[in-house]
Formats: structure tokens, C-alpha cells, sequence
């Protein structure tokens, strides 16, 4: 038989390989990426979700907005699955519209729809990416029209109706990579100028010590929780501060970022003897409030790496894995001093099998990819379900839950893939991710805003 077919056949059986052998957990991943996209196509085809468990669908508004195939675009494309990307994108131009008279959550849109867009057009050149990029980016620009110039968290994509003057740091701060990208790739600076104004608008409220809150009103500009972490509601906040300066190269961000880094790194670690973790604060006086990290929480290593703190991405790695073993897959939220799961869900997050991948490119250790086979060996046998794969109710029961995010196959096959694939599958210091795994193409020295 020749290797290729042989390997997928072990990948369809499930077949456990030795750890060196890239190329099996690749076909796995693909075999997997293929099993749940035939579920949404057989059962959720035209919908946002499929639901896993009972081969149905499942939308976020009361209109689909194709949000698993618009998602998946890109990870078909790296992954070769080329019909399936054809049938995608004839599905989204042949029905996806945002002239929808739903109130759609801004943070959420723009980093899985319109990141999905810009990275699409980028890879596949088809005009009508953009063009559809450019018709959603007007539709959130109403949410941006505050006293603060901080955004609501919800616009309604119609009739500009916001709703939800309650925002976080994540939700405002994680919108520039993809309206800056639009920026550049219309000439027109609204977009950028609006996301810029809103983070600017955050970073001006961070306490006298340099940490930022957990939700603040966007009319009054006051905090409204003081908890400061990188877990929910603030992680991808200092993820965009560094890959904004990243992407564009605007010094403004620069400072935000180091100014803000210094502040986490000097009040949020908890070095304690079995283990490194970055805990809760509170924001004005740094004084500690909450022992617990996350699965959301395990984009650090990444972004520790990325921005060139190896040695501290090291460090949180290990204790992202052993997160990870203690419950043989990771719960969503753990209390660090007792190892007990506070939230034990596992939603199909991917930020533990991101990091890996960002270790593994910046230093070459297999242990990554050690860990990675790990991690992807429990995902794909614990939540596969006949039609996709199956979020859990608890790490420690296994019970599975009918769920089945977009970011399932947008980032955290995606990731799990690229971290055995070839390195020439996708240029690594070519590309920004945004927090959704869409590799967004540098735009060259004229991207200075
Ligand atoms: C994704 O939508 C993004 O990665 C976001 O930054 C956090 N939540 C999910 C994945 O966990």
C-alpha cells in the first residue's frame, strides 16, 4: 500500500503512531477536519453551527451568517482540501448577506467573519471576499459612535441600533487587526482610526499601576469590574497591543504594549512551587483576588514567544500542560492551588494547542510537539461524536454537550495541524493570526498608519 493511502487509513482507524511521526498526526488532523465538516454539510448546510450531538443546526441570530464555512475557508485551504473550499465559497456568495435586522455582538463578528474575509481574500484573490468585508466593517461602524469612541458590544447590522453599553478590554481591543487590515487593503483610515480610538481609549483608563479592569461602560468611561487577568474579557486585548504593533508597525502601540507587558509580568505570575501560573488582581491595588487560570488563559505562551519572551512562554507552557494531563483534557476554568476544576467544561477551545505550535516554531523542541500529540489525541478520541465533534459538559465526567464552535475548525484543527505540518505549509513571519487563527498577510513598509 502506498504511505500516503496507508496513512489515511490509520488516520481513519484512529490509530495511535509513535510521536515522531508528523505526517500520521497530519492525516489525522485532516481525516478529522473532514469528518466534521461532512456533518455540517449533510446536517447544518446554510446554518452558523452544526450541533454534534443530534445532526442538527444551530444559529446565532435569528439569520444564518454562515459562520462555520466562512470560518473553515482558510484552514481548507492550508489544509488542501480543495472541493471542499470550492463548496464553501460557493455557499457564502451565493447566500451569505449582513443586510440582517439582528443585533450582532461586534467583538465576535469581526474577529470570525471578517477576519475570515480579509484572509480569504488574501489567499484566494476573489474580489467578492473583500467586497463583503467592506459591507459588514460599515455596518459595526455605529457601534463605534460613543462619547469614549470605546465600541457597544452590540450593533445591529441593518438598522445601526447599538445595545450593551457594558464592554471589556478583549471586546474593544481585539477589532484592529481586522479593520486595520481593511485600512490598508481600501486605503480608507476609518476603520482603522475607529479601532485605534477605542483601544487608546482603554489604555488611558488602566490604573496608576498599569493593569486594566474586566468591564468598563463605554458612555461613562468607568470601570465597572476591577478583576484584572489575561483570562475572559481581557486575554486577546494585550494579544492585539503586541500583533497590532506586529502587523502595522505603528510605535503607538509599541509603547501600549511594553507599558502594559511590564504591568502584567510585575503583578499577575504566582510562582508557587509546583508550578508557574498568571492569576487574578485586582487592577488598582495589584493585591491578588482569585488563584485561577483557564483554557482561555493558555494563549500566553503564545503571545509571550511571539513577542520574544521565550523563557517566560516556557514556563507557563509547562503548567498549560500539566492543566491539561491533570484531567487528561483541559477544563475551561481551574483553581491553581487545589488543581479542582472550577469550571470544567471543555468547549473545543484551541489556545493550548496554539501555544505548542508557537513553541514548537521558536524553539525547535519536540516536546511541543510531544504535548501537541497529546492534547490532540485526547480532543479527537474523547469529543468525536457520528456527526462532528462534541464540546464537553466536564473533563471530569466526559459528558458531551451538543455543541460545536466555528473555532473548532478555524483555529483549533487548524493549529493542531500547522504544528505537524510542513513549515512551508504557511510562512509563520509572514502572517499575524488574529485571535481566530486567520493568517492576515503583512501589508509591506507602506502599512504605517
Ligand atoms: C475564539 O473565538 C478566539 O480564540 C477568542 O479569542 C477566544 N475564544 C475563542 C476560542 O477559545
Amino acid at each position: 500500500m502506498p504511505r500516503r493511502a496507508a496513512l489515511l487509513v490509520a488516520a481513519a482507524l484512529g490509530c495511535t503512531a509513535p510521536a515522531d511521526d508528523a505526517a500520521v498526526v497530519v492525516e489525522q488532523v485532516r481525516e478529522a477536519f473532514r469528518h466534521a465538516w461532512t456533518g455540517y454539510v449533510e446536517h447544518a448546510w446554510g446554518h452558523d453551527e452544526l450541533t454534534p450531538l443530534t445532526g442538527g443546526s444551530r444559529d446565532w441570530y435569528d439569520a444564518s451568517l454562515l459562520m462555520t464555512p466562512l470560518d473553515a475557508f482558510d484552514t481548507m485551504l492550508l489544509m488542501g482540501l480543495d472541493d471542499e473550499a470550492a463548496a464553501a465559497k460557493r455557499l457564502i456568495f451565493d447566500s451569505l448577506s449582513f443586510d440582517r435586522d439582528v443585533p450582532a455582538q461586534v467583538f465576535e463578528i469581526t474577529i470570525r467573519h471578517l477576519g475570515a474575509l480579509i484572509t480569504a481574500y488574501q489567499m484566494d484573490g476573489d474580489q467578492r471576499f473583500l467586497a463583503l468585508a467592506i459591507d459588514l466593517a460599515d455596518r459595526l461602524l455605529p457601534a463605534f459612535e460613543t462619547p469614549t469612541g470605546m465600541p457597544y458590544r452590540y450593533v445591529n447590522l441593518r438598522t445601526g441600533a447599538i445595545s450593551d453599553s457594558i464592554n471589556n478590554p478583549a471586546e474593544i481591543g481585539t477589532l484592529i487587526l481586522e479593520l486595520g487590515s481593511l485600512s490598508n487593503l481600501t486605503g480608507n483610515p476609518v476603520y482603522y482610526d475607529k479601532a485605534k480610538r477605542g483601544m487608546r481609549a482603554v489604555f488611558d483608563r488602566r490604573s496608576p499601576i498599569g493593569l486594566v479592569g474586566e468591564t468598563i461602560d463605554v458612555v461613562t468611561g468607568d470601570w465597572d469590574r476591577t478583576a484584572s487577568h489575561i483570562s475572559g474579557r481581557i486575554d486577546s486585548w494585550y494579544e492585539y497591543l503586541y500583533k497590532a504593533w506586529r502587523l502595522f508597525g505603528d510605535p503607538d502601540f509599541r509603547r501600549m504594549w511594553e507599558e502594559s507587558i511590564t504591568a502584567v509580568n510585575r503583578y499577575l505570575p504566582d510562582a508557587r512551587q509546583d508550578g508557574y501560573w498568571y492569576g487574578h488582581v485586582d487592577m488598582n491595588t495589584g493585591e491578588r483576588i482569585a488563584t485561577q487560570f483557564g483554557a482561555l488563559d493558555a494563549f500566553m505562551p503564545a503571545l509571550l514567544a511571539l513577542s520574544g519572551d521565550v523563557d517566560q512562554a516556557v514556563r507557563l507552557m509547562e503548567s498549560c500542560y500539566r492543566m491539561w494531563t491533570a484531567f487528561g483534557i483541559e477544563p475551561e476554568v481551574l483553581d491553581y492551588t487545589t488543581m479542582d476544576a472550577v469550571y470544567p467544561g471543555y468547549v473545543l477551545r484551541p489556545e493550548a494547542i496554539e501555544s505548542a505550535y508557537y513553541l514548537y516554531h521558536f524553539t525547535g523542541d519536540p516536546r511541543y510537539r510531544e504535548m501537541g500529540r497529546t492534547m490532540i489525541d485526547s480532543v479527537l478520541t474523547l469529543t468525536r461524536t457520528e456527526f462532528g465533534f462534541a464540546a464537553l459538559a466536564s473533563v471530569v465526567t466526559r459528558e458531551q454537550r451538543d455543541r460545536m464552535q466555528s473555532f473548532f475548525l478555524a483555529e483549533t484543527l487548524k493549529y493542531a495541524y500547522l504544528l505537524f505540518a510542513p513549515p512551508e505549509t504557511l510562512d509563520f513571519d509572514a502572517v499575524t493570526f488574529n485571535t481566530e487563527a486567520h493568517p492576515i498577510r503583512a501589508f509591506g513598509p507602506d502599512a504605517r498608519q
